[in-house]
């Protein structure tokens, strides 16, 4: 295949020289909003859902997108088009944009978009067999009212902070709790646990993103009949669960087997995780916005 093109504010460029400038307040600051995209059997997956929680970040934070949504989701689809990408992963960034050596980030003109339309591989394959294995942290989830975590912003420290202690610990992931002490999510992930039938992930207001993976999960199981609720999750609860289970767009669906030392269930991957990961690959099939020549 031909060199990968990476699209910045209107041009695409080889990947030797798609650069941004130093003086960008997102590589200064962590000042800007991103999305992580799937591609699946030449379409784009939930792409409107994921345009729609950009531009909702960006609105949190003050940035205005120079361009409209649909302008937006076209970028998108073109990188994939353009880079021959069917299946694949799609990093959308929109920074603030270049500016001085201050915060002021009135004083950047516009805010920079940059797609890179690319593969990634989160988990090695076979713990999507066997199941992880992670650890609550101590690293709390970024307080609503500091900086949102319904906010998909290119400050990821808290979250990488929380990603150093679970490595350091032996494992993959992090459980996050928030300052009330109740689960948030993981680093990259949403989480899910099924108790007394019922499939339960932490809601938006506990400190989680609303994954789009978490919202074709949730669509997925109540279109099986589960009872899908969206409340408040204690170490407890997690402890004492049937099944647990990660989504991400990176990690798709991915089971938990063990979390503080302690065994999930009877210690294997469970069979609502199971069904539902079936259901999952089915969906991507055919839920997507095409890619011209792709799908
Ligand atoms: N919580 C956080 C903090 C995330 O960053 C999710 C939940 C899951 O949301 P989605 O919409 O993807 O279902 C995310 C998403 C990576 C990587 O490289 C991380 C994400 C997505 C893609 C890649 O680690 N995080």
């Amino acid at each position: 295949m031909s060199e990968q093109l990476v699209y910045i504010d209107g041009a695409f460029y080889p990947k030797a020289e798609a650069k941004v400038s130093v003086f960008d307040h997102g590589f200064l600051y962590g000042d800007g909003v991103f999305e992580g995209i799937r591609a699946y059997h030449g379409k784009v997956f939930r792409l409107e859902p994921h345009i729609k929680r950009l531009y909702e970040s960006a609105k949190a934070i003050g940035l205005i997108i120079p361009m409209a949504p649909e302008e937006m989701s076209n970028v998108v689809i073109e990188s994939c088009r353009r880079n021959g990408i069917a299946n694949g992963y799609i990093r959308l960034v929109v920074s603030r944009g270049v500016g001085d050596l201050g915060l002021n980030p009135y004083l950047c003109p516009k805010a920079s978009v940059i797609c890179i339309a690319a593969s990634i591989q989160l988990y090695p394959a076979a713990l999507y067999q066997t199941g992880l294995d992670i650890v609550t942290v101590a690293t709390p989830r970024n307080h609503p009212e500091a900086l949102n975590p319904r906010i998909k912003s290119l400050n990821y420290l808290n979250n990488i902070m929380a990603k150093m202690e679970a490595i350091r610990a032996g494992v993959q992931e992090a459980i996050m709790l928030n300052l009330q002490g109740y689960v948030a999510e993981c680093t990259g992930d949403n989480i899910f646990i099924v108790r007394n039938g019922a499939l339960i992930t932490p809601p938006a207001t506990e400190g989680a993103l609303e994954g789009i993976t978490r919202g074709a999960v949730i669509d997925l199981a109540k279109k099986k009949g589960l009872d899908v609720r969206e409340e408040r999750m204690s170490r407890f609860d997690i402890y004492t669960c049937d099944e647990m289970f990660l989504t991400g767009t990176g990690a798709e669906l991915i089971p938990v087997v063990k979390v503080d030392g302690r065994q999930i269930g009877d210690g294997g991957v469970g069979p609502v995780f199971q069904g539902l990961l079936v259901d999952f690959h089915e969906l991507v099939k055919f839920d997507g916005a095409p890619i011209p020549g792709l799908a």
